[in-house]
C-alpha cells in the first residue's frame, strides 16, 4: 500500500451533524479534543479557519489574537502535526453578510482585507505559507445588486494587499460556483488562476480543488486537477464526493462516483503530486445518521479508499493501456479499466 502521500483534514469535519433541516445530533467535541484524532486516523496536518486557530476573532485585539495563535502551535507541536493551510472564514460574521472582498459596504471591504492580512499573520504564527481563500459570499443573490466588473477588480486588490502585506505567503484560491451564494464570482478553477494571472505576484496565487465543487461546476474533477498541475498551481485539493448536481454533500471520497476518485488519483499520480510535499486534503462530511462513537469514519475511509485507488492505478497493465491507445481501442480501455477497478 502507497505510504507516500500525507493528508490533512479541518477540524469542521468532525462535526455535530446539523443540517438545514434539523438540529444537531452529536455532541461537540472540543478543538484540542479532536487534535489526538488526527495521527490515530493516519493524518498529519490540520487546515485551519483563522477562528478555528482563534475563537471569536473579530472581538480580539492583535496581541490576543497572536497569543491564541501561539499556543495552538504549541499544540500542534505537542501532537507532532502540523498546520497546512489557515483560511479567513468571513462568512460567518455579520460584517461578511453580503460578501466581504466585493461587498457594497467600503467599511465591510477594509474589514475584510484586515481579516485576510491577520490571516497571513496566523499563518506565519502557525508555520504554513499558504492561505486557502474559498470566496463563500463573494457573489450575488441578485445580479443587478453589484457591479460583477468592479467584483473582480475588488478581489485583486484584496489579494494584491495581503501579498504586499507578507511577502513570504502564498494564496490558493478554491472556487465553488455557488452555495452560499446564487452565482459565484470565481466559480470555476479557470476563473480562479485567470484571477492569479493578474495579480501583483502570479507565482503566490494558485488553487485548490475540492471534487464537489468542480461537480457542482459541470466539470470533471480529475480534468480541472490537469489543468491547475499544468500551470503548476494545485498546491491543495479537497477531495470528496457528489451524487448530482444538488447541494454541496461532501460525501466521502469515491463514495458516488469510484471511477472519477480513481481518475483524480491518477492524475495526481501522473503528476507526482506526493513528491510535492503538498498534502492530500480532505473536506469531508460525516452523515448525519452516523452515531457519535463512529463519526470519523469519513475520514478514514476517504483516506483508505485514496490508498487503495493509487495502488490500484500503480498496478494499472501500462502495457495494455499502450496497446490499446496505438490501436486506438478505446472500448477495450475501458473495459480494463473497469475489470480492474472491480478486482479482475
Ligand atoms: C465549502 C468549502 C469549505 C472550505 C473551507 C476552507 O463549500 O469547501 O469547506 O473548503 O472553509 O476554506
Ligand atoms: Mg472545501
Amino acid at each position: 500500500m502507497a505510504t507516500d502521500y500525507r493528508f490533512s483534514f479541518g477540524p469542521w469535519n468532525i462535526h455535530e451533524g446539523a443540517d438545514p433541516f434539523g438540529p444537531t445530533v452529536r455532541p461537540t467535541i472540543q478543538f484540542a479534543d479532536k487534535l489526538p484524532f488526527y495521527k490515530e486516523l493516519g493524518f498529519d496536518a490540520v487546515q485551519f479557519h483563522d477562528d478555528d486557530a482563534v475563537p471569536n476573532i473579530d472581538e480580539k485585539s492583535p496581541a490576543e489574537v497572536e497569543k491564541g495563535a501561539t499556543e495552538v502551535r504549541r499544540m500542534l507541536e505537542g501532537e507532532g502535526l502540523v498546520a497546512e493551510f489557515v483560511a479567513p472564514r468571513l462568512w460567518e460574521s455579520p460584517a461578511g453578510i453580503d460578501g466581504g472582498f466585493t461587498s457594497n459596504d467600503p467599511e465591510c471591504r477594509a474589514w475584510a482585507i484586515g481579516r485576510l492580512k491577520q490571516t497571513a499573520d496566523i499563518c506565519d504564527i502557525l508555520g504554513t505559507r499558504l492561505i486557502v481563500l474559498w470566496l463563500a459570499r463573494e457573489g450575488t443573490y441578485v445580479r443587478e445588486s453589484k457591479n460583477a466588473i468592479e467584483a473582480h477588480h475588488q478581489l485583486v486588490d484584496a489579494i494584491n494587499q495581503v501579498l504586499e502585506h507578507n511577502k513570504n505567503i502564498e494564496i490558493a484560491i478554491e472556487p465553488k460556483p455557488n452555495e452560499p451564494a446564487d452565482q459565484a464570482y470565481i466559480p470555476t478553477i479557470g476563473h480562479a488562476l485567470a484571477l492569479a494571472h493578474r495579480t501583483a505576484d502570479p507565482s503566490r496565487v494558485g488553487g485548490l480543488i475540492e471534487t464537489a465543487h468542480a461537480l457542482l461546476a459541470g466539470l470533471d474533477p480529475s480534468d480541472d486537477m490537469a489543468f491547475a498541475l499544468a500551470e503548476g498551481k494545485l498546491w491543495s485539493v479537497h477531495l470528496n464526493d457528489q451524487n448530482g448536481l444538488k447541494f454541496d454533500q461532501d460525501k466521502s471520497f469515491g463514495s458516488a462516483n469510484l471511477r472519477g476518485a480513481y481518475n483524480q488519483v491518477r492524475v495526481l499520480e501522473l503528476a507526482g503530486y506526493a513528491e510535492t510535499g503538498r498534502f492530500v486534503g480532505l473536506d469531508v462530511k460525516a452523515m448525519r445518521t452516523q452515531k457519535a462513537d463512529a463519526a470519523n469514519k469519513h475520514l478514514t475511509n476517504s483516506r483508505e479508499v485514496f490508498l487503495k485507488l493509487v495502488d490500484k492505478v500503480r498496478t494499472f497493465p501500462k502495457d495494455l493501456e499502450q496497446q490499446c491507445t496505438a490501436d486506438r481501442d478505446y472500448e477495450a480501455l475501458e473495459l480494463a479499466v473497469l475489470s480492474h477497478l472491480m478486482g479482475g
